[in-house]
């Protein structure tokens, strides 16, 4: 029997997607979707999906069984925005929906495990322009503190029980297809809805935020060429720092207005401008590119062509 899939979190901003690049490639049947919430697109409801709460254990052991699942991505979480808001619920999911994962991997229920990790690991003190990847780490924020605890987790799990956890840290993801999930680098997927709606934005960021960015179609290539990797390749078991590029909101608007002449960017900053201050410009990503052949494709001016294009077409379907 071919090895069946399980996504948790994907009605999410990255895991509606890997669901269906998932599906592309091993066939629907294979790829059971699931999420807390039904999912509202017609695409994820074509094929097999559950409704679970990743940090009920029972609940997972039991979708894990009878699907047969031999590889979990585990997707879900509160991001930076949400969990300043609600910090003691973002901890709990992020750290409890973890264990849960690794522990199924501990009693050789699954074979194989993704688990997101985030720029949000850094912090402050972290050197800022290209980030190493073992550096000081000393995060800010409660999705960064959980982040960085669930790495350690990841790398302990690995190296007590062998388990076969993957990770790489997600650096700000842009996307038209699903919106975004509560994160500090949600403005630069707001901008273009926008732009072409209003042709005005207000930037919660200021103008020289430079943020690590990526967009979704390279994260997705990376969340698969990682899982696909031989296991004696992937030599860091905590997680990968990953880089596809870095600009601030004015250089977005920049490249925008070539599209666009009458676009107009405002900036009023917010609580999340001292998240985004607290996180590296730049990240090195040597060792993806190394370990496993890591390579990204999105500049800035594609990801802006993309992105028009995409949201436009969407408006048009509605
Ligand atoms: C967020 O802004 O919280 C996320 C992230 C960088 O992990 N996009």
């Amino acid at each position: 029997m071919p090895s069946k899939i399980l996504i948790v979190g994907a009605c999410g901003q990255i895991g509606s997607e890997l669901t269906l690049a998932l599906r592309d490639i091993h066939g629907e049947n294979a790829v059971i979707a699931s999420d807390i919430k039904a999912p509202t697109s017609p695409e994820l409801s074509g094929g097999p999906f559950e409704i679970l709460d990743a940090t009920d254990y029972e609940s997972f052991k039991s979708i894990v069984t009878t699907h047969d699942i031999d590889t979990v991505y585990m997707m879900a979480a509160m991001l930076s925005g949400t969990a300043e808001k609600f910090p003691e619920k973002g901890w709990d999911l992020n750290m409890t929906s973890l264990f849960n994962v690794l522990n199924l991997g501990k009693e050789n229920l699954i074979n194989k495990i993704f688990w997101p990790s985030s720029i949000a690991v850094f912090g402050p003190t972290t050197p800022k322009v290209d980030t190493p990847q073992q550096t000081v780490m000393e995060p800010t924020t409660v999705y960064g503190i959980s982040k960085q605890a669930g790495e350690r987790w990841c790398a302990y799990y690995h190296k007590r029980y062998g388990v076969d956890v993957r990770s790489i840290r997600y650096p700000g993801l842009i996307s038209y297809k699903t919106p975004p999930g509560g994160g500090t680098t949600d403005y630069a997927i707001e901008i273009f809805h926008e732009a072409l709606k209003s042709q005005k934005y207000t930037s919660f960021l200021s103008a020289e935020t430079a943020l690590p960015m990526m967009y979704m179609d390279d994260a997705i290539h990376a969340t698969i060429s990682i899982m696909d990797a031989p296991s004696d390749s992937v030599k860091i078991r905590s997680s990968y720092n990953l880089a596809g590029v870095s600009f601030t909101p004015e250089e977005l608007y920049k490249e925008i207005k070539k599209q666009i002449p009458d676009f107009e960017l405002a900036y009023e900053t917010d609580f999340r401008q001292a998240i985004a201050d607290s996180w590296p410009n730049s990240i090195d990503d040597t060792e993806a590119r190394t370990d496993w052949g890591w390579r990204h494709d999105f500049n800035l001016e594609m990801i802006v062509k993309e992105m028009l294009e995409g949201v436009k077409s969407l408006e048009e379907v509605k």
